[in-house]
Parts: structure tokens; sequence; C-alpha cells
């Protein structure tokens, strides 16, 4: 198992905001699972609450070396429902030395859904140590708004799905909705799957704060990250 880094730049494409740590599972004959099923097995095996902290230290080593830089990890939803979750991340905060106010955890809108006030204790146990979250793959599920209401979010990410539309009629009606909506609640966006440069010019007009995609990067290895950080200049934080 491996760890890969994929930036996520400031709209204008100038710099690099953050690093979203990706889970990479490597099979005996050298190919990778997908994420998708590397979780769902990992969620039936029981192994994900180990597996997300095994990720979060990996990168938070990794990422103490990139100054500034803010550090996404993604956490299942059986694992941020734990009572012991926000202790288990400030273990590992603690004991790789990285800072909590460049810690930002990504959770889908399912892990809020069965029970919206629990989630948002979560959310705010995560404010109390320093942390940021964020709604990931918005508008895949239910895409409930009273979730966007209840919970105190800092930042959604937008599915890929949508952006993959641009420039049909129907989908930019529903991103310039959705931005304007997550940026009409206070909370940063970022918009994922950005591949081509049409969808960057769009997206930047469109409001987004935060793009992130295969037109400026895949998941890169920690080794690739520095190189990465040379070609652009460092963000104003
Ligand atoms: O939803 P989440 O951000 O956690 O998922 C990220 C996944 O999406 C990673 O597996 C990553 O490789 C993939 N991904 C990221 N950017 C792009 C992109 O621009 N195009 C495609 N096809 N996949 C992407
Ligand atoms: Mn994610």
């Amino acid at each position: 198992m491996a760890v890969a880094f994929q930036p996520q730049l400031t709209a204008d494409g100038q710099s690099v905001a953050s690093v979203e740590a990706l889970l990479r599972w490597r099979l005996p004959d050298g190919s990778f699972i997908s994420p998708e099923s590397a979780v769902a097995y990992a969620e039936r095996e029981g192994l994900i609450d180990v597996i997300g902290l095994y990720v979060l230290q990996q990168a938070c080593t990794a990422a103490r070396a990139w100054p500034g830089l803010v550090l996404a990890v993604n956490i299942s939803p059986t694992h941020f429902a734990k009572p012991g979750f926000v202790d288990d991340v400030a273990r590992v905060l603690d004991a790789t030395w990285f800072p909590a106010n460049r810690l930002e955890i990504e959770i889908v809108e399912s892990a809020a859904f069965d029970d919206p006030d629990h989630a948002s204790r979560q959310i705010e146990r995560l404010h109390a140590i320093g942390a940021r979250v964020a709604m990931d793959d918005f508008g895949t599920g239910y895409s409930s708004l009273s979730l966007l209401q209840r919970l105190p979010f800092d930042k959604v990410k937008i599915d890929k799905s949508f952006v993959d539309g641009i420039p049909a009629t129907r989908s930019v009606a529903i991103l310039h909705a959705m931005i304007a909506l997550v940026r009409a609640l206070g909370m940063k966006v970022t918009a994922e799957g950005v591949e081509t440069v049409e969808q960057q010019r769009f997206l930047k007009a469109a409001g987004c704060h935060y793009l992130q995609g295969f037109l400026y990067a895949r998941p890169l290895p920690a080794e690739s990250i520095p190189a990465f950080l040379e070609k652009y200049k460092r963000p104003l934080r």
C-alpha cells in the first residue's frame, strides 16, 4: 500500500493550495486496485479505520516537509462516525508533528446522512483541534440541502461528473447554481476532475476557489511533490 498526492490549485492555476492523499493498493502482479474497490474491501473486512489512520499517518509524515501546503485526507463514513475518531486524528497529528491547521478531512455526504447531529458534533470537534472539513463528491448522493444548511463544512468538492458535462447547458446551469450556493454559505468550493482548459476557464469564471484534476497533475508519489511545487509560486496564506 502506498499513498499518492494529487495537487489542488487555486482557480487561476497559479499556485498549489493543497494536496489530497490517495491510497494506492498494488496487487502482486503490479497493477493497482481502484480506490473504490480497495475501500469497499477494507470496509467489508473491518480494516477501514486502520487503513484510514495509516494513510493519515503516512500523509502527515510526508506533508510535514511541504511548508504551508494543506493536506486533505479521505475518511470513510464508518470511521468518521466512531466516537474515538477525532482522538485518533489528534494522536496522529501529535505523533507526526503535523500542524492541525494544515489538515483537511474529506468525508462524503453519506457520512453525515444517517445522523446529522452526530456528524455536526464530529465536525465541531475537528474544528476544536484546529482541522478543517470538506464535503467530498458533492452532487452524487442525495445532495441534501439540509446537510449543507446544518453542517459547518469549510469546503465543498464538486464531483467530476458535473465537470465532465461542461459545456453542456444542463451541466453549466447546475454548476453555476452549486458554486453560487456554496459560496453564499461562506464555504470554499473545489471542482474535481478538471481535465481541459475549457473546463478550467468556465470553473474559474463561475467562482470556484480551487481546481483539481489531470489538467494539472495526476496523483503523484511523495518524492515528486517538491519538484511540482517548484514549478508554481507558493500560495500566500
Ligand atoms: O472523489 P475523490 O477526490 O476522493 O477521488 C479522487 C479520485 O479521482 C482519484 O482516484 C483520482 O485518481 C481520480 N481523479 C482525480 N482527478 C481526475 C481527473 O481529472 N480525471 C479522472 N478521470 N480521474 C481523476
Ligand atoms: Mn476526496
